[in-house]
């Protein structure tokens, strides 16, 4: 190709020979690529071409490149000054030019080191051009950029240039273009720190590092991610952070980020939450020995002891105190430690549901008749109605046959004759305590209230002197959960359904359904006895004190079970949780109105 014209046209021919960026996108052929591991300290901000078209990118990699197209080998902007660094291969390998476009100005670099500036030669290899200061580098001959951080090395052997660098002396924008990509220092010197840990699979890595950030290197959390995945892995407590510029996550108030911490913290609510090795994360902690306190705003660490408790929505200072009917409550360490109940046990009887003198609590199996409870001169018995799951009559029986008492629906009879506001005599007195409610208080201090509307229901309070006398489905009241179930011949069974078949009068088939087998009822129950549960809902302030799994329960299965009138089933099981919080001295609000319940 040295044959045409003189040299002097050759190198005007060169000269003017403008590569076209629609040339640059030829296909490339022969293109192999293959990835180099450097060590972080070979690691330079440096590109590099050499031979006939080895390109050593910034990143390291290395591939190959055969065509004798211009090509971009790099360009950017760095602080509002473009760059723009082509070259062409001539027939021989070697490259024909190199042409730097800094800010537009240009500078040629010919096959045989001849320099030109804006198509003017340059007076010798030792000058001051435009945009470059021009000094020789060993052999070499290196143009320094006056504006830029970047250098550009070569050297040639008079037929071409067979050796390129680009080098950039700090971390460029991002946003590089060319053959050289862009220098991807992170990858590559976060990896070099985990080679230990990764072993064989850290090229992998790198791989996948760079893949990850290519098109969002200005998607901070992108990048950070990955490197957090990696890091916490690897478990070394090398400062990645601090190579990254990836953040600690900030933690409000006073907690503190930990890399790696339980995943639950410790809260003045629970101060011991439930962990296993699975729930390790990024995390943000109290100092040690110290708990969130969750019931204040904002989120302060205090020791245990400091601790506020809640009740009703209320906080209470340590050591304060929280009197109710029945006991007294001290706050310590966040919790409630309570006296002895004062209250009266009595024993509950609430359609199929029961709630033994002791506490223990159970549905019934079947619609029958049963003894409900009976001591030495006593007996209570209830029969069910066919239909519903509901006690349709009460049978009270004092010294044998002197006093006998017959509760049904909204009427009570002595002996046969209707009682409409008071009977009293030796044994008992009989009184309507209100339109629902109906008490019974006899010579030896037993109390009994029947609920006679909506539905029958059955409380019974016996005196100290009874203790441990009664039998029945109420249990012995000698405050031993353990053994009431004690069947009618004497036995302690586990189960409820034999117990309280060995106290049925006559013949009990088992028919009171254990689930739901109506599917409207069911999701009209599941949605209606939810303020059962619901933590912030009108019963929630008794929450401590009157367990309500049994009274969801309770309330889901009598509303299941519900024949018509679903609201009045449920506002039945509603109001029985509400009793029982009465019992125990909590009023809840007007949860009646809440849930749509009449009186
Ligand atoms: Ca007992």
């Amino acid at each position: 190709m040295y044959t045409h014209g003189t040299k002097q046209d050759e190198d005007k021919r060169r000269l003017t020979a403008m590569p076209s960026w629609r040339e640059n996108l030829k296909i490339l052929s022969n293109v192999y690529i293959t990835l180099t591991l450097l060590n972080s300290t070979q690691l330079k901000y440096v590109c590099k071409t050499f031979g006939s078209g080895v390109v050593q990118m910034f990143n390291g990699t290395v591939f190959y490149v055969r065509s004798t197209c211009p090509f971009t080998l790099t360009r950017f902007t760095h602080n509002r000054v473009d760059c723009d660094i082509t070259m062409r291969r001539g027939e021989n390998g070697l490259l024909e030019y190199i042409e730097i476009n800094v800010n537009k100005i240009q500078t040629r670099i010919l096959y045989n080191g001849t320099i030109f500036v804006e198509q003017r030669i340059g007076n010798n290899e030792w000058m001051n051009l435009v945009t470059f200061k021009c000094t020789k580098y060993g052999i070499n001959t290196k143009l320094r950029s006056t504006v830029l951080p970047l250098s550009v090395i070569w050297s040639s052997v008079g037929v071409g240039i067979d050796s390129l660098w680009v080098k950039l002396e700090q971390e460029l924008v991002l946003g590089m273009t060319g053959l050289c990509g862009r220098p991807d220092i992170v990858c590559q010197k976060f990896f070099s720190n985990y080679i230990e840990c990764l072993q064989a699979n850290t090229s992998k890595y790198i791989t996948l590092c760079k893949e990850n950030i290519y098109g969002y290197e200005k998607e901070h959390y992108v990048g950070c991610a990955f490197y957090k995945e990696i890091a916490h892995r690897c478990q070394t407590s090398y400062a990645w952070r601090t190579l990254t510029h990836c953040p600690e996550f900030s933690c409000p108030g006073e907690l503190h980020f930990e890399e790696q911490g339980d995943a639950f913290v410790p809260t003045c609510s629970n101060p011991a939450p439930r962990t296993n090795d699975q729930d390790i994360t990024s995390t943000c902690v109290c100092p040690q020995g110290e708990v969130l306190n969750d019931r204040a705003e904002g989120h302060d660490c205090v020791s245990v002891s400091a601790c506020p408790c809640v009740y009703a929505g209320r906080n209470y200072a340590p050591r304060e105190e929280r009197r109710t009917k029945c006991q007294i409550c001290v706050c310590n360490n966040g919790k409630w430690i309570c006296s002895q109940n004062s209250c009266p046990s009595r024993c509950v009887i609430e359609g199929q549901f029961v709630t033994t003198f002791d506490g223990k609590q159970y549905a019934l199996p079947g619609k029958c008749t049963y003894m409900a409870s009976k001591g030495f001169n006593w007996t209570i018995s209830i029969n069910f109605s066919e239909t519903t799951s509901s006690i349709q009559n009460v049978f009270l029986q004092i010294y044998q046959v002197l006093f006998v008492c017959l509760f049904s629906h909204n009427s009570v009879q002595f002996e046969k004759e209707e009682i409409r506001e008071l009977h009293q005599s030796d044994n008992a007195m009989v009184f309507w305590q209100s339109s629902m409610y109906v008490q019974v208080l006899t010579s030896f201090g037993m109390k009994i209230q029947v609920q006679m509307s909506p539905d029958l229901q059955l409380y019974i309070t016996l005196p100290q002197s009874e203790v441990g006398m009664p039998e029945g489905l109420c249990g012995n009241y000698n405050t031993d959960t353990t053994d009431d179930f004690t069947t009618s011949s004497g036995i302690v069974e586990n189960a409820a359904e034999p117990f309280a078949l060995s106290w049925s009068v006559g013949d009990c088939p088992v028919n009171i359904p254990k689930v739901c087998i109506n599917t409207d009822n069911e999701i009209f129950a599941d949605e209606k006895c939810h303020p059962l549960r619901d933590p912030s809902g009108i019963f929630a302030k008794c929450y401590d004190h009157v367990p309500t799994d049994n009274y969801h329960k309770a309330c889901i299965q009598r509303t299941c079970t519900c024949g018509t009138g679903l609201q009045q089933c449920l506002c039945v099981a509603l109001a029985n949780y509400a009793k029982a919080c009465a019992n125990q001295g909590i009023t809840v609000g007007d949860w009646r109105r809440a849930n749509n319940c009449s009186e």
